[in-house]
C-alpha cells in the first residue's frame, strides 16, 4: 500500500522508508506527491499535533493512507523541554544551533539529573478514513558534547547507553528508537483491522 509521509523532515522520512519496507508499504513524502503545505502545530500535545498533520495532508490526496509523525525531546531536568517545541526551539533554524541551546541549558546539570527521552506519536489516516494513533518513547540522557555523524536532530546529544544516537547505525536507531517503537505498536493495531 502507498502511504504518503505527511512531513518536511528529510531525517523522518528517510527512517520511515526504511521501517515501512518490511511491511509492504511503499513510503513516499508530501514534497514526491507536490504537496508543500506546511500545517500550523498549534495543538498542545504531540497527539494533537500529529494529528493535525495528518489530517492536513489527508484533506489534499484522494484514496491515500496518510502517516505524520509529531516528535520531540523531553528533558527532565529542563521540566520536559523542548518537548512539542524541539524542532523551534528558541526560535533557532538549525539542528546544530538547537542542540547548543540545549547543551547550554544543562552545562550545569549532573550527571545523574541528564536523563531524557524522545517521544514519537505516529498518527495515520487509512484510505477510508478510519484513524490510528500509536506513542513510542525511548529513555537516555544528555551528553556533554555532540558525538556522532548518523542521523538528525538531537541525536548527537543523546546518549543511548554509551554511545550517542547519532553513533549508533540506522538498523541500531531503529530497533530501539521512540519511532521504531510507536510504529510497531500501530502495525500491531493495523493486524487486528479489517483492511
Ligand atoms: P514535520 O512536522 O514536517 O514532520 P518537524 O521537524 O517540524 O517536521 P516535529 O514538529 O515533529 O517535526 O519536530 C520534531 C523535532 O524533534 C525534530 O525537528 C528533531 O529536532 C527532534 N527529533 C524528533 N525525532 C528525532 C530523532 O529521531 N532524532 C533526533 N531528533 C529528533
Amino acid at each position: 500500500m502507498k502511504l504518503i509521509i505527511a512531513s518536511s523532515n528529510k531525517g523522518k522520512i528517510k527512517e520511515y522508508s526504511q521501517l515501512l519496507s518490511p511491511f509492504g508499504f511503499e513510503a513516499v513524502s508530501q514534497k514526491d506527491e507536490g504537496i508543500e503545505l506546511s500545517p500550523e502545530e498549534n495543538g498542545c500535545t504531540f497527539e494533537e499535533n500529529a494529528a493535525i498533520k495528518a489530517r492536513a495532508i489527508f484533506d489534499c490526496v484522494s484514496g491515500c493512507a496518510v502517516l505524520a509523525d509529531d516528535s520531540g525531546l523531553v528533558c527532565d531536568a529542563l521540566g520536559g523541554e523542548p518537548g512539542i517545541y524541539s524542532a523551534r526551539y528558541g526560535g533557532l533554524d538549525s539542528d546544530k544551533a538547537r542542540t547548543a541551546l540545549l547543551l547550554e541549558k544543562m552545562a550545569y546539570v549532573p550527571d545523574g539529573d541528564r536523563t531524557a527521552r524522545f517521544v514519537c506519536v505516529i498518527h495515520m489516516i487509512l484510505p477510508d478514513g478510519r484513524e490510528i494513533t500509536a506513542r513510542g518513547e525511548c529513555g537516555g540522557k544528555i551528553g556533554y558534547e555532540p558525538t556522532g555523524e548518523n542521523g538528525f536532530g538531537y541525536d548527537p546529544v543523546f546518549m543511548y547507553g554509551e554511545k550517542s544516537f547519532a553513533q549508533l547505525s540506522a538498523e541500531e536507531k531503529n530497533a530501539v528508537s521512540h519511532r521504531g517503537r510507536a510504529l510497531e505498536k500501530l502495525m500491531e493495531i493495523l493486524k487486528g483491522m479489517d483492511l
